[in-house]
């Protein structure tokens, strides 16, 4: 049960539909596979999503700081030494997506051990969520045909839409249009990527009074403190922290200082480790939870569901965990598959994933 080597390995693949969003927009998945090997021959892997424009992590970054820090710093640790695990990463600041996919391969790695699920061996509420589709900019015509395809093809009937674009009103014209195109059977809420400032997100979020909104996630930055202090008082519905709160002690500095009241949690930033603690945080304040996407591809999706199952709060709301549908390829032996707008976590021990060996071939960068 000893790590013996940790392997960051650099990949790319385009997307079909690329994702634009307030803060960015995204055409090649620039992911970093990583592999985690034990002194019994088992491999544990997770994906490593960076994000340049919400972290700082670049895929060049997540690779060095693997093979230069991290790597050394764990290797010789048995599978069980979580906590040592976390000790030593958190020597080194910031790094959210390294360390995360570096803890979740552990995690995958013991669990092939064990034989067990890691869903199991983190909680075991349940075997599946419902699932939420986001939906990027365009216009409202095209995000509604978007939409109605997405529900028609898999049963996906709650979605996040990107919000944040200047003026306001193109994009409540394209909630207006999702609603009436759609009808009142969907979930809506928006995320505005910081996109906003409080007071042309308190005029949007009057437009749409009407609609029937769920959540309205990050529509301003966190560090207008007063500002979105301000606006969240203001709102009828809760408003999720998502790039503000990367860690438990964010999520704590956010909601009491009264500028979120409900929180996004991202396997992709905060690992299994992390994200338990974010988990037991919410539930001790009573705080709304989604599971949130990082644009992740198969693998990191896989992620997000084994641990949004594994807990009653994390699987009430659905999560987001489709958007590797918008990829061109990716690197699993066997594809995803949501079904009745649901995704289920595999019967396998660890994730049950595997990666393809040809497909990291054709993809990978090094
Ligand atoms: C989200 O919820 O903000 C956009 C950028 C990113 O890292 O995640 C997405 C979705
Ligand atoms: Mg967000």
């Amino acid at each position: 049960m000893k790590i013996t080597a940790i392997e960051a390995i650099p990949y790319a693949i385009p997307y079909s539909k690329p994702l634009k969003f307030a803060s960015g927009e995204v055409h090649v998945a620039q992911h970093v596979l990583v592999r985690v090997h034990t002194d019994d021959g088992v491999v544990g892997i997770a994906d490593a999503p960076p994000r340049p424009f919400t972290y700082g992590e670049t895929q060049a970054s997540v690779v060095a700081v693997i093979d230069s820090l991290f790597a050394p710093a764990v290797v010789g640790l048995g599978l069980l030494e979580r906590e040592q695990v976390q000790a030593r990463l958190s020597r080194t600041i910031a790094n959210p997506v390294a360390k995360a996919a570096v803890d979740m391969a552990i995690w995958d790695a013991l669990g092939k051990t064990l034989g067990l699920q890691v869903t199991d061996l983190l909680g075991g509420y349940t075997d599946r969520m419902r699932v939420s589709h986001m939906l990027g900019f365009d216009s409202p015509g095209a995000m509604v045909t978007e939409a109605e395809r997405i529900r028609d093809t898999y049963g996906i009937t709650t979605f996040k839409v990107k919000v944040g674009r200047r003026p306001h009103t193109l994009d409540t014209a394209v909630v207006r249009a999702l609603r009436e195109g759609l009808g009142d059977d969907v979930e809506l809420y928006v995320d505005g990527n910081r996109g906003w400032s409080a007071s042309e997100s308190a005029r949007a979020m009057k437009e749409m009074a009407d609609l029937g909104l769920t959540f309205a996630e990050e529509l301003c930055p966190a560090d207008d403190v007063l500002g979105r202090r301000w606006l969240v008082q203001q709102l009828d519905v809760p408003f999720i922290a998502d790039e503000s709160v990367p860690t438990a002690a964010d999520v704590t500095r956010e909601v009491l200082g009264g500028s979120a009241t409900a929180v996004s949690i991202k396997t992709s930033r905060t690992g299994f480790t992390q994200s338990a603690r974010v988990h037991h945080l919410a539930e001790g304040l009573g705080l709304e939870v989604v599971m949130g996407n990082q644009i992740d591809g198969q693998l990191g999706s896989m992620c997000t569901v084994a641990f949004g199952a594994a807990y009653e709060l994390t699987s009430r709301r659905a999560g987001e965990l489709s958007n590797f549908l918008d990829m061109t390829d990716d690197l699993l032996t066997e594809p995803l598959d949501i079904r009745d707008g649901a995704l289920t976590i595999r019967p396998g021990a660890g994730l049950g994933v595997e990666i393809d060996p040809d497909k990291l071939a054709r993809y990978r960068q090094d």
